[in-house]
């Protein structure tokens, strides 16, 4: 038996820019509901949810963490995120688990860069919005002015469903507007007519409702609750609510706002997919079949593997056989945890609505689907910061290699890999400072210490034209010999194409297979006729193909964006072997390539760079040095702007060190992968002389 009804289930994240307050409101929201019983704080590192080690060092949070607690005869699960741009990645995977996003502002700061972040990822996700106005309590806060600001950048749905009664020192308390109280002394805009407007705007998708209204009719209390469901729901509606979370003023009147306007678990319609791919609907039903979705990964020093998961549908309890999408096995779970901050508690079950986590199940993965149905992958930013790290004691490779595979499945934003060429390890993530906290977390909690200096680029080579050609493998050694020969055609595949749309009966006609390698973006098309390559050597062919597409044949980078067409060619009897039709494959693959207009394709960063006001003017001519193009500019808040600009990674390797030298260290910047694109030819040469190609024989 599911102990809350799944439409008492409210899963809300806590988002916005850092410093707006959230995890300082997230201890005030637990203690007033009695979850928490001892005195929490960020400043002095005993808040429930920045527990990690670097989060109380730096006093801002890093990670996303989950709370619960009961009001109202409801059940809240609350996810408290990261507000700097360098950690959204948490943000993302918790907004995948909640229904409404709550975007908590800075009353003194305004909105700031990663407010319109989260609001925009929130609605891209369906979520319902609620803004919190958070600091009341501090000076020189223009309330009206502020409103405003916010209905002109996110729209008019935004309305106050409170108002402060005064600010900064003077801040007494808030009233709502809906039903205003009779003495609204201090209060910074007027709640009665305010309240009037919002009204009118929350039963206008009722034609009923508003019809009696019109009458002279007010609407019952669960008529308006209802159409606020509905309208945060549509979207329609986005309701403001003021806070001071550190003075405690207007918490209580927060978690009545939170019980009424965020969505309950079974509101919002969601979509999975069956193995065979067909989509189906997910109703809310604890007694339906699993589905659910890990979103968030950490690694725990005491129950070390936890997964955090939002159930959708079904139920989940120990020892049940559950398919897992990122294991070929069905799996038996774990006991069932809630998670309190850092703590965990074991339950019998949980049930559709719920956020609960799993512990020591090594297969489960962030954004993997439990149960028969699959939810969407959930899309990160793909990081581009990179950084090739070796461990500063001789011996500590495993070890750092080990430590840092540990954060890849808890940072979706970050990535590791080995450089083919100079086999170096290569940390790749959002920003320097991002990589920073890698090497802090890397060095405290597995003893690790790292050097570090800049990674290669990975360029791309690709061609530009079709050719086609052939390589002949003969050699005679000693008794048996090597034979095979290759004929292919060679096109250029571009990224946006797919196999289905390429492999037209036009382009191919007497196609018997392809093959698509989506790492590579390659395909490999068989339109060998009567046997001229036997079937057995096809795949030998192929890998001679894919150990090619690794190596490179102008520069020593990766292959992409490439087909190629096998359309004939020869073998002998006795002396043609799998060995020899690699080869041929191999080297048929290098000489065509020669000829179809080589190039090489470079990655492109979107690079959002914050800075104070006055230095925009130096940073945009920078970025124009730097082959970069600016796309756009936004107020940060404060005095501060970010640019946004695309420019080649190659060009902003060091930007760290010039944007701290343009802007005395008061600027920082993120960056992730945009595209690929070609490389101008003047910087083309540059690369290829720089590169040194091993003398090729044949094996
Ligand atoms: N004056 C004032 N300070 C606050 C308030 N809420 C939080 N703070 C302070 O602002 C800083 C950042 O708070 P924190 O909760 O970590 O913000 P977060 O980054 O949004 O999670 C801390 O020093 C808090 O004590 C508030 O309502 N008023
Ligand atoms: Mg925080």
């Amino acid at each position: 038996m599911a102990k809350y009804h799944v439409s008492d289930i409210r899963n809300i994240a806590l988002c916005g820019h850092g410093h707006a307050g959230k995890t300082t409101l997230v201890d005030k929201l637990l203690a007033k509901t009695g979850a928490l019983t001892r005195p929490a704080s960020v400043d002095d590192g005993t808040s429930v949810c920045d527990f990690d080690e670097e989060e109380k060092k730096h006093k801002y949070s890093i990670e996303a963490s989950l709370v619960h607690f009961d009001h109202a005869g409801k059940r809240f699960h609350l996810l408290d995120t990261p507000g700097y741009p360098d950690f959204i990645g948490q943000t993302i995977g918790a907004l995948r688990a909640v229904d409404t996003a709550a975007i908590v502002i800075n009353a003194h700061a305004g909105i700031e860069v990663n407010t319109r972040r989260v609001f925009k990822e929130a609605g891209k996700a369906g979520l319902g919005r609620m803004v919190i106005i958070n600091m009341m309590d501090t000076d020189n806060i223009n309330f009206p002015q502020l409103v405003e600001n916010i209905r002109k950048q996110f729209g008019t749905a935004c309305a106050l469903l409170n108002v402060p009664l005064g600010s900064g020192h003077d801040l007494k308390g808030v009233v709502s507007t809906l039903k205003p109280p009779s003495d609204t002394t201090g209060a910074l805009v007027d709640p009665a007519k305010v309240g009037q407007e919002l009204l009118e705007s929350i039963i206008e998708i009722d034609e009923d409702v508003t019809a009696r209204y019109f009458d002279g009719q007010l609407p019952t209390d669960e008529e308006v609750a209802r159409l606020i469901v509905d309208g945060v729901a549509a979207g329609s509606l986005i309701p403001i609510v003021c806070v001071s979370g550190r003075q405690g003023i207007g918490v209580a009147e927060l978690l009545d706002a939170l019980a009424v306007c965020a969505l309950p678990a079974n509101k919002l319609a969601r979509k999975g997919k069956r193995a065979d791919g067909t989509e189906v609907d997910i109703p809310a039903d604890p007694a339906g079949p699993l589905v659910a979705q890990v979103f968030k990964t950490r690694i725990d020093p005491f129950v070390q593997k936890l997964s955090y998961i939002r159930i959708y549908s079904g139920t989940m309890k120990k020892d049940d056989t559950v398919h897992l999408s990122t294991a070929r096995k069905p799996h038996k779970l774990t006991p069932v945890l809630t998670v309190q901050g850092s703590e965990t508690h074991a339950v019998d079950s949980a049930s559709a609505g719920e956020i609960v986590a799993l512990a020591k199940m090594e297969d489960l993965h962030t954004g993997a689907s439990l149960g028969d149905i699959s939810l969407p992958p959930i899309e990160f930013p793909r990081p581009m910061a990179g950084l090739a790290a070796t461990p500063k004691t001789r011996g500590d490779e495993a070890k750092l290699s080990v430590a840092l595979h540990k954060i890849v499945e808890e940072d979706s934003t970050f990535r590791v890999d080995r450089d083919p060429q100079t086999k170096e390890m290569v940390m790749t993530g959002m920003s320097e400072l991002h990589l920073q906290l890698v090497r802090e977390r890397l060095k405290r909690r597995d003893k690790v210490e790292v050097d570090t200096k800049e990674p290669k680029i990975p360029y791309r080579e690709t061609i530009q034209q079709t050719a086609e050609g052939s390589y002949r493998h003969k050699k005679q050694t000693g008794g048996r010999g090597q034979f095979g020969e290759v004929h292919i055609r060679m096109y250029p595949f571009p990224a946006t194409s797919t196999p289905e749309d390429f492999c037209s009966k036009e382009r191919f006609p007497s196609m018997r297979q392809f093959h698509f390698d989506k790492d590579f973006h390659f395909l490999w098309v068989d339109s060998i006729v009567g046997g001229t390559i036997p079937n057995n050597f096809l795949p030998a062919v192929e890998k001679g193909f894919k150990e090619r597409l690794a190596r490179g044949v102008i520069a020593g980078y990766q292959i992409q964006n490439v087909c190629i067409e096998v359309h004939f060619g020869k073998y002998h009897d006795v002396d043609s072997s799998e060995a020899a039709f690699k080869t041929a494959g191999s080297m048929a693959f290098r000489n065509v390539f020669q000829e179809a207009r080589p190039g090489l394709l470079e990655p492109l960063v979107k690079l959002h760079v914050t800075v104070p006001s006055e230095k925009l003017g130096d940073i945009n001519s920078d970025m124009s040095g730097r082959r970069g193009r600016v796309l756009g500019m936004d107020s940060a808040g404060g005095d501060m702007q970010t640019v946004t600009a695309e420019v080649p990674l190659a060009e902003v390797t060091t930007y760290a060190r010039s944007l701290s030298s343009i802007t005395g260290g008061q600027g920082s910047y993120t960056m992730e992968f945009s595209h690929y694109d070609l490389v101008p030819g003047n910087v083309l040469k540059e690369i290829i002389d720089k590169t040194v190609m091993k003398e090729e024989e044949e094996e």
